[in-house]
């Protein structure tokens, strides 16, 4: 028997339709497909009527079977949330950090000292396959009450053969079990490893020789991304890591100009990567190129206010033409929330991203940056039925209100996965 639910009197649905083919860039990433007193019909899990309410008790009535109708009057209806960038699979935590950072020390020194990623490399070293799992299940859960629906996962925390595939296995037995769906990304080049400080050359090898090939053949990733900066990975070893990458049917994606101008946006636009993620420090030339070859640009607006930095330039790059996506960036040293709605806050209050722009940012234009656009970020026919109700009477509302969790129910192909803005009975994966 098929499963239908059925949300009706939305007062407003945010379809954010007509952006599957290409991500929305410049003006388009207003235009965000509004239906006021919009209902929208998922049917096995997927979206098979959107439209106005009066149009839709039509179609109902046309369907046969137990339909489960949720009445979303003075609430906006949204496509699930999708977070583009994030390192969630990790063992351990890092809130010394925060202290030794309020006291002068930065965030790339820290790391330079051996801190930082490297002390996540220890303690998720340390974790069995099965903790990391527990541990990550516990944000997605929270991911899940944020209305997030459908995450990226690095690795980049084990940097040996073995423990970059630990961290990579927890991820796909994560996307089996838990109702988020994950996208992986392979990371190995996030840090050099301390056995390796003499010889990054060595570590490079490791990554494109044996890491790349033995991820590729248990298809554990569809991406590959590269920490690109000053003191971490230079231009010319990220190169080669992402070429390599691109061998192996790995997409590249980089983490590229966030503490130095480095050419990390001009190499992603060489490379032909899917999306470039931080740029505070991005050249003009690079958004430039950017925009010529469609990369998109994640911006991570969280991590730049944790590390107490200014803020990506949003506004230059959308008025350039370059689609940009938003994410929480969520690690424990850089930006330890999962809180999407208090991202798309900070790139209305710190980057001046309009209301609809980061709705765009977080939907349709992240559901590109991790090359599932076919299947999520709007609410279209043919779409996963991933959806969000949030309490609110319009969109403006959900920026209007900061750090503040609006979320009432969220929706996974179908199934209403939260309600009243609490989990129902999500089980902790177990193997
Ligand atoms: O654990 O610090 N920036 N990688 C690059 C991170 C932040 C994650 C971390
Ligand atoms: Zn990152």
């Amino acid at each position: 028997m098929s499963s239908i639910t059925y949300i009706r009197c939305a007062s407003q649905l945010i379809t954010v339709r007509g952006g599957t083919k290409e991500p929305k860039r410049a003006q388009d990433m207003s235009d965000i497909g509004i239906i006021e007193h919009g209902s929208v019909v998922v049917e096995n899990g997927l979206i098979t009527f959107v439209g106005s309410d009066v149009e839709a008790e039509r179609y109902v009535h046309t369907l046969n079977g137990h339909i489960n109708t949720i009445d979303a009057s003075g609430k906006i209806v949204t496509p699930g949330l999708i977070d583009a960038h994030t390192h969630i699979v990790f063992g351990g935590s890092r809130e010394k950090e925060l202290e030794m950072r309020l006291n002068g020390a930065k965030y790339i020194d820290i790391l330079k000292a051996g801190g930082g990623i490297l002390q996540t490399t220890t303690s998720t070293r340390e974790a069995t396959e099965e903790q990391l799992i527990q541990e990550t299940s516990k944000r997605l859960n929270r991911f899940l009450q944020y209305g997030v629906t459908t995450v990226e996962a690095k690795s980049g925390y084990g940097l040996t053969l073995e423990d970059e595939l630990k961290q990579l296995r927890a991820a796909k037995k994560l996307d089996e079990r838990h109702p988020i769906d994950i996208v992986s990304t392979f990371m190995g080049a996030h840090a050099v490893p301390v056995e390796y400080k003499e010889n990054p050359d060595e570590f490079v090898r490791l990554v494109i020789e044996e890491m790349i090939p033995r991820v590729a053949e248990e298809n554990l990733a569809e991406f590959c991304d590269v920490f690109c900066e000053e003191g971490v990975f230079t231009i010319q070893q990220s190169e080669q890591i992402l070429e390599a990458g691109k061998r192996y049917g790995l997409k590249p994606k980089i983490h590229a100009d966030e503490i130095v101008q480095f050419g990390g946006a001009e190499l992603a636009a060489k490379v032909g990567a899917v999306s470039a993620d931080h740029l505070l420090q991005v050249s003009d030339e690079g958004i430039k190129q950017m925009a010529k070859s469609g990369v998109i640009a994640v911006l991570l607006p969280g991590t730049a206010f944790f590390l107490m930095e200014k803020p990506a330039n949003a506004r230059k790059m959308i008025e350039a033409g370059v689609p940009v996506a938003l994410s929480t960036d969520r690690n424990p040293g850089s930006s330890p929330t999962e809180s999407l709605p208090f991202i798309m806050n900070l790139a209305c209050l710190t980057m001046k991203m309009t209301p609809a722009e980061v709705l765009t940012a977080c939907t349709i234009n992240a559901a590109h940056a991790i090359g599932k656009a076919d299947e999520v970020g709007s609410i279209e026919v043919g779409k996963k039925g991933d959806l969000v109700l949030f309490d609110a009477p319009n969109y403006q509302t959900l920026q209007y209100n900061y750090a503040v969790n609006l979320v009432d129910t969220v929706i996974k192909k179908g199934q209403v996965i939260v309600e009243g803005g609490a989990l129902r009975d999500v089980p902790v994966p177990t193997t």
